[in-house]
């Protein structure tokens, strides 16, 4: 079934932008955004990418941004190497577009892919990746080891004691410069094939993955590969970016939020993600999919379709599908590897015929993919603070609906990306009304709450006095907005606005309950108030 899809203008800037630090960057309108409006999250929806093939449109490639685009230009924009090399080097674009270059598919993943499916089980820090956090591209650019060759650094110089590369971007965030490292050992193998790409898909970059130029690190996490990219470092210490300590680590699942600043587990280099590990999941049949009764009577067969990758230039070796919990696995069809001189840095896509009536005798199926370090997926997962790396074997469950005579069968994915409803795991999801808190306007005198009109909260939308709807009560957050995590923008542009919607989308109950320390009164019932 084909996807009905927008047609996407290049030059078009999506109304939602507008008002926000990123209101030059054209964006597709059906990318599905996960946190709001600023910063730019997103995901296509699973059944469209797919149906892309094995190369996405670079329009609809996922993007995760921690913050406002940076907004540089090819002719101005530089690149420093320095450090401990022996000749610091400053590089334009012109310079990487004159050098030698590799071109060829990487297949990105945020570590978040599928992060909702852990937040139903427990909110984490993350938002609601759904399973589209991962797409393909064609990326050319300039191998990162011709480049520290040029800053005089030699081949066999990382043998001696472990010595990193440390990029930094240029984005301006809460915490500082968005940054990681690699050892130079890995930066220096030639088998890595690791690039500073100035190119997607044939064209320069376009400003949500990284204008004018990124790090391209194959096998391993999105996290790493720095977007907008103007500094890399030599030196005997890993990158120092808070974003490489407190971001892109899977930590002990008893580990909350609180514990892990308390005792500092961020910092146990243990934890720390690179290669990512071996994901599947179905597309076809999509969420919400409906097969008519009399498809179910005649011969006719059902393709199974979906993705699957794996990290570390491993490959993907089998995909299997059970219609009945385990007992049985049918070996699906995969599609022939695309390789880069025999490392596999690239999804691959699977499908599997079956008679349409093997769905009559199955409540749910589900999908394992298998990779040539004989790695697969959990049958269940293992929930982690931050719902990094989630790879449970992806689970649809079958439903008959009825409607007169008319039986059917109907298909439930476990969850939907960002805010949207449905799913079998949001289902389950106990709803726990969260406890009112005090407001903290003392107001002794009386046991009243002050209550607002939405008109009144509306006065309040400068930086300098801010204050928010959140589930019907009014907050006062302008002592938070310079140190949220999320960016000051992100709040500003909901100031004097209900943003319910997006603030429960987005956030951790530690962040609800931080939200608490500024509730200062509720929303007036808008019908009490007209009566
Ligand atoms: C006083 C009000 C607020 C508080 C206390 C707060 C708190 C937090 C906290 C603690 C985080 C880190 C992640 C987590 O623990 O959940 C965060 C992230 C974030 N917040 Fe807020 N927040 C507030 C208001 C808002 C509003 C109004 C918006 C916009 C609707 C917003 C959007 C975001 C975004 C986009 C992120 C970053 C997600 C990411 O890139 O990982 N926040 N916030
Ligand atoms: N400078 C910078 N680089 C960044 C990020 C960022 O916010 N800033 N996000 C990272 C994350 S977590 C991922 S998953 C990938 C996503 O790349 P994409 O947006 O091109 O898909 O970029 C990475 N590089
Ligand atoms: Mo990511």
């Amino acid at each position: 079934m084909a996807q009905q899809t927008a047609i996407f203008n290049e030059e078009q800037i999506d109304p939602r932008d507008i008002g926000t630090p990123d209101d030059w960057v054209p964006r597709h309108p059906d990318l599905i955004r996960l946190t709001g409006k600023h910063p730019f999250n997103c995901e296509a929806p699973l059944p469209l990418l797919l149906e892309q093939g094995f190369i996405t449109p670079t329009s609809l490639h996922y993007v995760r941004n921690h913050g406002p685009v940076p907004k540089l230009s090819w002719d101005t924009h530089k690149i420093v190497i320095d450090g401990d090399v022996p000749n610091p080097l400053t590089l334009s674009m012109d310079d990487l577009a004159s050098f030698p270059y590799l071109e060829f598919p990487v297949t990105f993943a945020c570590a978040g892919n599928r992060r909702k499916e852990q937040n139903m089980i427990k909110k984490t820090i993350g938002f609601n990746w759904g399973p589209a956090g991962v797409s393909t591209a064609v990326w050319k650019g300039v191998p990162l080891r011709y480049i520290l060759q040029l800053a005089g650094v030699k081949v066999d110089d990382n043998y001696k004691k472990t010595r990193y590369v440390c990029f930094d971007g240029a984005d301006k965030l809460p915490n500082g410069v968005y940054g990681t490292s690699i050892t130079l050992k890995w930066a220096m193998d030639e088998e890595r094939d690791v690039m500073l790409a100035y190119e997607i898909n044939g064209k320069r970059l376009t400003p949500d993955h990284g204008f004018p130029v990124r790090m391209i690190i194959p096998g391993i996490i999105g996290g790493r590969m720095i977007k907008w990219l103007n500094r890399i470092t030599l030196s005997d210490k890993e990158s120092d970016s808070w974003y490489h300590f407190h971001d892109n680590r899977v930590l002990p699942p008893n580990v909350d939020a609180e514990l892990a600043n308390k005792e500092k587990w961020w910092y146990i280099p243990k934890y720390i993600i690179y290669e990512l590990n071996v994901n599947s999941a179905i597309a076809a049949p999509a969420h919400d999919e409906i097969i008519p009764f009399s498809r179910l009577t005649n011969n006719s067969e059902y393709t199974l379709k979906g993705y699957a990758y794996t990290g570390g230039g491993r490959k993907v070796t089998r995909v299997e599908i059970t219609l009945d919990d385990g007992k049985y696995w049918f070996l699906a069809d995969l599609y022939d590897p695309v390789e880069h001189n025999g490392r596999s840095w690239c999804w691959t896509f699977w499908s599997l015929t079956i008679p349409t009536h093997s769905f009559l005798r199955c409540k749910e199926f589900r999908v394992r993919a298998w990779d040539s370090a004989h790695n697969s997926q959990p049958e269940d997962p293992t929930w982690n603070v931050m719902g990094m790396m989630n790879n449970r074997q992806y689970r649809v469950k079958v439903h008959f609906i009825t409607s007169g005579t008319d039986v059917s069968l109907k298909f439930e994915h476990p969850i939907q990306p960002g805010n949207n409803p449905g799913g079998w795991m949001a289902a389950q999801q106990p709803s726990v009304p969260a406890p009112a808190p005090k407001p903290a306007i003392k107001n002794e005198s009386s046991s009243k709450v002050p209550t607002f009109t939405l008109e009144q909260v509306g006065k309040h939308k400068l930086e300098s006095d801010c204050w928010i709807v959140v589930n019907k009560k009014v907050y006062d957050c302008t002592k938070f907005i310079p140190v949220h995590p999320g960016g000051a923008t992100a709040i500003r542009i909901n100031a004097g606005t209900d943003c319910s919607e997006e603030f429960n989308a987005i956030h951790s109950e530690k962040a609800r309950k931080l939200l608490d320390k500024f509730y200062i009164g509720d929303l007036e019932d808008s019908k009490k108030s007209k009566l």
